[in-house]
């Protein structure tokens, strides 16, 4: 198979790749109006953990499958919890995967996160994908957010880099299961979107 060439990111922390601005303003709010309709169609739920705790981020998804968490713990579903199938991954979407993964394959799950000023997500692994050898590409919108990157085991030493509006990045190859997580928002950081907040989509291929 013909190898295509990779970008080359703008910042790379513990193997984690980070292409900063790569989306510009007029990209920005094209993508947010595509998400205002999966959100239309797959309205956001605050998602409980297993133990019974409400998270502080409210999530949807677009694909063929998406990320739930409730009382039962967290998967990939099909449906919506309230039965719907979810909406298909937006195109504008999916081109950016191409642009920084060209490698890789398509992925069939988009978990939208959306965060307010308070919210945040503690230190956590991606690993509930059914092949690791597929990258994680997150796209962050709205205000800036402090992401922690810690090492391969929970604990340890960590650096973190504020993500703002219009960057990706890719977490794959060796940094593949790296902890992270949004350490806080700052509120009121951009103007894309009219009451605050941010939006990260995260992309898989989830099965
Ligand atoms: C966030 N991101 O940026 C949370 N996971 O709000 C993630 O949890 C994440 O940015 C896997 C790969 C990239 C990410
Ligand atoms: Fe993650």
């Amino acid at each position: 198979m013909v190898k295509k060439m990779e970008p080359t990111p703008s910042l790379c922390i513990r193997g984690v790749s980070i292409f900063q601005g790569l989306l510009d303003s007029a990209a920005q709010m094209e993508m947010v109006a595509a998400l205002r309709e999966v959100a239309r169609m797959a309205p956001f739920f605050r998602p409980v953990t297993s133990r019974g705790q409400s998270m502080s981020v409210r999530m949807t998804s677009a694909g063929q499958v998406g990320w739930v968490s409730d009382r039962r713990g967290y998967r990939y579903e099909p449906r919506h919890p309230e039965g719907s199938n979810w909406p298909p991954i937006p195109e504008s979407v999916l081109a950016v995967w191409s642009q920084v993964v060209p490698n890789a394959r398509m992925p069939d799950s988009c978990l939208v996160n959306f965060y307010d000023a308070d919210a945040r997500m503690g230190m956590h692994q991606d690993r509930d994908e059914a092949d690791l050898e597929q990258p994680v590409v997150s796209i962050s919108l709205g205000d800036d957010a402090l992401f922690r990157i810690g090492n391969l085991t929970r604990g340890g030493k960590t650096e973190s880099v504020w993500l703002k509006s219009g960057d990706v990045l890719v977490i794959g190859g060796a940094a593949r299961l790296v902890y992270h997580g949004i350490d806080r928002i700052r509120a009121g950081s951009s103007k894309l979107l009219p009451d605050g907040g941010r939006i990260n989509l995260t992309l898989r291929v989830a099965r």
